[in-house]
């Protein structure tokens, strides 16, 4: 299958991201659905079981089910991340040929899943939500930030790729993404960390915000935005009644340094070394429990 056309290249290289509209098929994303569809019925089943909601809220779509189990217990959430949810059908995910074609004519055919990816239930940002925020942290807007900013600098020269891929249509309603374009060649902003009750996560200083306006771009399921990791994005709180459910992947040449060395990765695609790419899960698993205990203490973030 093609990767992207050369007018969503150019696109990508002018504007800082590129939104490929069709990107996937529905048998693309829908076991990455029935995957988290299962995390949400246990987090329901756990939650009866040790009596924090008298129902498992079994009728409530994909989009509604965990918003009732989340307010009754914010641990309902707790599995549906990476490295909590590493399962069988994200992992596959993780080497579907039609999304590392895209991104392959971005990074080239070396393709390492960078360790920094994300899997977001943005659930409705109501006031019954204010006193579970620095819990439910993602209910909320999420602040201006640059990928490479969450990076360390090892990573300065590598061009990481964010692939943001919505499970649900994305609208400036539910709070979609938003982006400041053209702002991909500029050196890195500096990024501040606000007080946990404020939101708690790196955000670029407000007085380096570009004087420009960003731009909200609505992403339907099946759609993904490409986005160069040093183009300042954010999102607004999900206004809706229903929760905006999406992945942020992100991808570089993996003969590059990460930004994330002491976290596992993975090398889903690669001609110079095929033998390398890993196809057993058993691996990642793995790798992960390594981390746990040798990323202890490790360096995370540039900023002091
Ligand atoms: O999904 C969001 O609202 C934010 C995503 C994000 O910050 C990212 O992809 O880096």
């Amino acid at each position: 299958m093609p990767g992207l056309s050369s007018e969503q290249l150019a696109f990508f290289h002018a504007e800082g991201y590129v939104h490929v509209p069709d990107a996937l098929a529905p048998a693309d994303l829908d076991p990455v659905q029935a995957e988290l569809e299962e995390i949400v019925d246990q987090a329901a089943q756990r939650l009866l079981a040790a009596g924090k909601v008298e129902r498992d809220y079994a009728e409530l779509p994909f989009a509604k089910r965990l918003i009732p189990l989340a307010k009754a217990d914010a641990s309902a959430t707790a599995g549906i991340n990476f490295p909590a949810n590493l399962g069988p059908n994200i992992f596959a995910f993780l080497h579907n040929s039609r999304l590392l074609d895209l991104i392959e004519s971005l990074v080239g055919p070396e393709i390492y899943a960078n360790s920094c990816q994300h899997i977001r239930a943005k659930v409705p940002a109501s006031d019954e939500y204010a006193g579970n925020f620095s819990q439910n942290e993602w209910a909320r807007s999420t602040a201006w930030h640059q990928d490479l900013g969450v990076l360390l600098p090892e990573a300065d020269d590598t061009l990481i790729v964010t692939t943001w891929i919505p499970l649900v249509d994305a609208n400036e309603e539910n709070g979609t993404l938003m982006i400041y374009p053209r702002c991909h060649q500029e050196p890195l902003r500096q990024h501040v960390r606000p007080p946990a009750d404020q939101g708690g996560s790196f955000t670029v200083a407000p007085e380096e915000l570009p004087p420009w306006d960003p731009v909200t771009i609505p992403v339907q399921r099946g759609g993904l935005l490409a986005i160069h990791c040093r183009t300042p994005h954010g999102s607004q709180p999900n206004c809706s009644d229903a929760i905006r459910w999406s992945m942020d992947l992100r991808w570089n040449d993996a003969r590059k340094p990460n930004g994330r060395p002491h976290l596992p990765g993975l090398l889903v695609r690669s001609q110079e070394h095929p033998e390398l790419v890993v196809h057993d899960r058993q691996e990642w698993l793995t790798a992960w429990k390594f981390a746990r205990i040798s990323s202890r203490g490790a360096r995370t973030y540039r900023w002091v």
